[in-house]
């Protein structure tokens, strides 16, 4: 049967969506994903559920939610890989990622906010105030952060329209900032035991960071399937399962992670690549790329190179740490602001950690080849590129700097500078 993005009018208009403009785009991201994804030749069985999921996602997951809502568990929608998502799951709630990945609402936005900012934060603003994103219809409220100056002061605005909570995200990250940030932990904790009137015990709370560490755990096995040299799947289906990874269910995502990298194995073990000849491996380095965005990633593959690695938050800065399982609450508390106090995000200073693991990724996925890839008007990523760049130069990895939004306009262009950048590298 073709593939289409489901519809179902009549519970979008229960939650108070624009029916007839989402109607349109899903329209649009159907036909968006049979080119970019379905006419990949070779593509892993186990991607099938994947697809699944993307024909579902204004339909039977948003289904799902509101059932979960009926049973009176809380859910949040969340915009930074800081906001715990354990404490949800350990309450029984549902943690879903908002952030904006569509050229679509940002004039919606733009309307509003100043042009100059993210696209990221003025795409999932302008989702919510033209009523075309289920996921935040559905969600009880939204839980942001004070991390860059984009995302706080939207946040003020955004209020005016959904209730949002912020939590603090200290810059530094030393004993003071551990201590900071512990307690906004327990704040966040408080105020989910306030909205699902569960209190939060030490046997929850481990049963939410075993559900979460899950699923982290078979992100990093998929992400160590591309460090072999026969490549078994295509960095975009990569990227596309790591944006899944924010709004599926955490225990069935897991598991389905898991048997694809089941078969991809069963792949590199047959010789069976997804590429015939040997492709130039490239990692990418940078601000999350959100659903839809796949953009660079549509460039790369297109040019014959692969997407081995993505140091990003929808990428490996999601999943490379654990929390670790502790005996009590408040050390487990703690062990999941130890955990944050590793995800290295260029909001930071100083970020010496970040270079670190980024050369250490590099390594590891093999790469011939770093794309630093920010969007427009992110001033920590853009400013840390600087860092990047040298420390790309000291220890003689090919670099190659990329600043876009989500506008289709520079597309060209950058084709231009990827292919040239993929030449030297041929040699
Ligand atoms: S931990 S990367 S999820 S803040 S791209 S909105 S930083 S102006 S997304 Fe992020 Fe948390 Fe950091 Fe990760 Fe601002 Fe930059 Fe936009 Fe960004």
């Amino acid at each position: 049967m073709e593939f289409q993005v489901k519809a179902d009018p009549e519970l979008w208009q229960r939650i108070g969506v624009d029916v007839t403009r989402l109607s349109k785009m899903r329209e649009i991201l159907s036909q968006m994903y049979k080119t970019l994804f379905l006419n990949q030749e070779i593509r892993p069985e186990g991607m099938k559920y994947f697809d699944e999921i993307v024909a579902n996602i204004h339909t039977g997951r948003i289904k799902e939610i509101v059932e979960a809502k009926e049973e009176g568990r809380v859910v949040v929608g969340a915009f930074c890989v800081y906001i715990p998502e354990e404490i949800v799951v350990a309450l029984d709630g549902i943690c879903i990622g908002l952030c904006g990945g569509s050229q679509a609402t940002v004039p919606d936005a733009e309307r509003i906010l100043p042009r100059s900012i993210c696209p990221l934060v003025k795409s999932a603003y302008g989702f919510r105030i033209s009523r075309v994103c289920p996921y935040f219809q559905v969600v009880d409220f939204v839980a942001g952060e004070t991390t860059c100056d984009s995302k706080k002061k939207t946040w003020e605005i955004l209020n005016q329209d959904i209730e949002t909570y912020v939590m603090e995200i200290p810059p530094m990250k030393r004993e003071t900032e551990r201590e900071l940030l512990f307690k906004e932990v327990v704040r966040f904790k408080e105020e989910l035991e306030q909205r699902s009137g569960m209190k939060l015990d030490e046997e929850r709370l481990l049963k939410g960071v075993r559900i979460i560490n899950r699923k982290r755990k078979a992100l990093q096995r998929l992400n160590s399937l591309r460090q072999h040299d026969v490549l078994p799947i295509s960095g975009k289906d990569v990227l596309l399962i790591e944006q899944i990874a924010y709004y599926d269910d955490p225990e069935r995502f897991a598991t389905k992670v898991e048997e694809l990298c089941d078969e991809l194995e069963d792949r590199i073990a047959k010789g069976i690549g997804y590429w015939e000849k040997k492709p130039l491996r490239i990692m990418i380095s940078g601000t999350p790329m959100a659903f839809p965005n796949f953009k660079l990633h549509n460039i790369v593959e297109n040019l014959g190179a692969i997407i081995v690695n993505e140091e990003s938050c929808i990428g490996t800065r999601y999943f490379n740490d654990l929390v670790e399982e502790k005996n009590n609450l408040t050390d487990q508390l703690y062990a999941i602001v130890d955990r944050s106090m590793k995800v290295h995000c260029a909001i930071f200073t100083p970020n010496e950690e970040r270079i670190e693991r980024i050369l250490e990724e590099y390594k590891k996925s093999k790469a011939d080849g770093l794309i630093y890839y920010s969007l427009t008007f992110c001033q920590t990523y853009l400013i840390e590129a600087v860092k990047v760049k040298q420390a790309c130069e000291r220890e003689g990895i090919p670099f190659l700097m990329i600043e876009s939004d989500y506008s289709p306009e520079d597309v060209g262009q950058l084709q231009t500078r990827v292919e040239a950048f993929l030449e030297t590298l041929r040699g």
